[in-house]
């Protein structure tokens, strides 16, 4: 590979001629500045220098070798003209450590709320922008966890609970946990280790973990994190190049992911405003000048990175998925019974009811809300649990109790995306294998308090459901979320 110098790369530093440097590879990505789907002002910012470090936590790890035409791969930098500097620790550097170093210590945090609120503190802005965000007016992400407060328990009594059990199966997968660690993308913006915080705490833990199609960490580091054995499920975007998807899919099973979780409900990507917003703030915290119109104002962290997602994506493209793969295939982001049956009749292996955690259709129900009619529908079919058929949950997901009343209503297991990415952004591997320990105390707990010593002791008849399509009416509030949850900012005027 033709080596090039640092001197040479630092003449291509304008809009008329832009290389960049990433993982030591030179790139000319002159002509791409106007597409780059995060804006061309970024780009800039880099040209003619090393942009690993902004390239890094946002873009999956081959998103420049894979976009970028093979002739406008300049070379790799010669290691000889590489100036080491010593980065500038900033302003914001500083007030970042002062509040990692003032974290409450582990053993103080006593449920996974107090996760999301060290996160909130300790992220950068828009990490914590785009990991909290969800989309429009943020209903359904309250919604979700609001859904859970409208269905009460009917515990049994006296059934001698000295020993509790809530250990599964899922998807044939031995887990410790009826729930799963479902997929939530760029790992590293929380973490230097992204995603392989939640692989080493999962395997040591028998936990399952679904790798998302966009972490941060590559797919294979993920793999090679994880203890002989450890089953994987892998969330995927179907992409645009078919045969992209293709290669990815028969390489996760070759490599023994176990199940495949296609997402269904983000053809385009939902408005995450917080994270919109964002945009707009420069890196020192600056306001964007006016002119940079190549700034797509639609654009967040999220957006930047989802134009390979095909949304022409429809039910005739399933028995191409079963034609190359025999892991099994679930949808993630089923929300009527409709299409719980469409998807029962193709001969896929489940569901997720899921609503991207509120960051896709805004006032969309709960999966909660949605398990009953669904339920009921696929009992249509025959009887219910169906062991060739499995209906998850996620979404809003911070307690045992809320497991257990999915559990109770039908579902197989469930999903928490945010709770786990909250637990190692603030506190990397030992911050999930906390949260792991605070479920097992809460199931522990409260299987007794219900009365039931496994789950198969879960019964629809211990939750009282009635109330939950009341949309209006006396909730308590959710204290301990609304802390963390943060109203909606609206167009600001400039400093004057
Ligand atoms: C999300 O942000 O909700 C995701 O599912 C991940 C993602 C990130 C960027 C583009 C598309 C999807």
């Amino acid at each position: 590979m033709t080596l090039v110098s640092s001197a040479a790369v630092a003449e291509h530093a304008s809009r008329d001629s832009c290389w960049i440097v990433v993982h030591g590879k030179v790139y000319d990505v002159t002509d791409f500045l106007d597409e780059h789907p995060g804006g061309s002002k970024i780009i800039l910012k880099y040209a003619g220098a090393d942009a690993t470090e902004a390239y890094e936590p946002i873009h999956p790890p081959n998103a420049i070798t894979d976009n970028l035409p093979t002739d406008k791969h300049i070379g790799a930098i010669d290691p000889n003209t590489v100036v080491k500097v010593v980065k500038e620790v900033t302003e914001e550097d500083k007030r970042r450590q002062a509040l990692l170093d003032a974290r409450p210590p582990l053993d103080e945090i006593i449920n996974l709320h107090d996760f999301e609120a060290v996160a909130k503190a300790v992220l950068p802005p828009k990490a914590w922008a785009y990991y909290s965000s969800a989309s429009d007016d943020e209903i359904t992400i309250r919604e979700n966890r609001a859904a859970f407060q409208r269905v009460w328990f009917r515990p049994r009594i006296l059934r001698d609970v000295t020993s509790v059990d809530w250990s599964t199966t899922i998807l044939g997968q031995k887990s410790s946990l009826p729930v799963y660690i479902s997929a939530t993308a760029l790992g590293k913006l929380g973490h230097p280790d992204g995603e392989l915080n939640l692989t080493r705490a999962a395997g040591k833990h028998g936990v399952i973990q679904m790798i998302p199609t966009l972490a941060s960490c590559s797919f294979d580091e993920i793999l090679d994190a994880a203890v002989p054995g450890q089953p994987l499920f892998l969330q995927l975007y179907v992409n645009r190049d078919r045969e992209i998807t293709k290669k990815y899919v028969q390489h996760a099973e070759k490599r023994g992911v176990k199940a495949l979780f296609i997402t269904v409900d983000a053809p385009q990507l939902g408005r995450r405003e917080k994270d919109m917003r964002m945009k707009f703030v420069g890196d020192a915290g600056a306001k964007v000048q006016e002119g940079q119109k190549d700034i797509k104002q639609d654009q967040g962290v999220a957006r930047a990175i989802s134009s390979f997602i095909d949304p022409s994506l429809s039910w005739k493209d399933i028995p191409w998925f079963r034609s190359i793969t025999n892991m099994h295939i679930i949808l993630k982001g089923v929300s009527t019974p409709e299409d719980a049956l469409l998807a029962y009749d193709a001969g896929l292996q489940g569901i997720v009811l899921s609503n991207h955690g509120g960051r896709q259709l805004d006032t969309a129900r709960s999966g909660l809300e949605n398990l009953p009619p669904i339920i009921a529908a696929l009992k249509t079919r025959g009887p219910w649990p169906n062991p060739n058929f499995s209906v998850f949950i996620d979404g809003g997901v911070r307690r045992a109790t809320d497991v257990l009343k999915a559990l109770a209503m039908g579902a197989s297991a469930v999903g928490i995306g945010r709770g786990f990415l909250y637990a190692f952004a603030s506190y990397g591997q030992e911050g999930v294998e906390k949260s792991f320990q605070i479920l097992r105390e809460e199931f522990e707990m409260n299987l007794r308090l219900l009365g039931a010593r496994n789950l198969s002791e879960l019964t629809p008849d211990m939750v009282d459901a009635s109330g939950l399509h009341q949309h209006v009416g006396l909730t308590p509030a959710d204290n301990l979320f609304n802390t963390t949850y943060q109203p909606l900012r609206l167009a600001e005027f400039r400093d004057a």
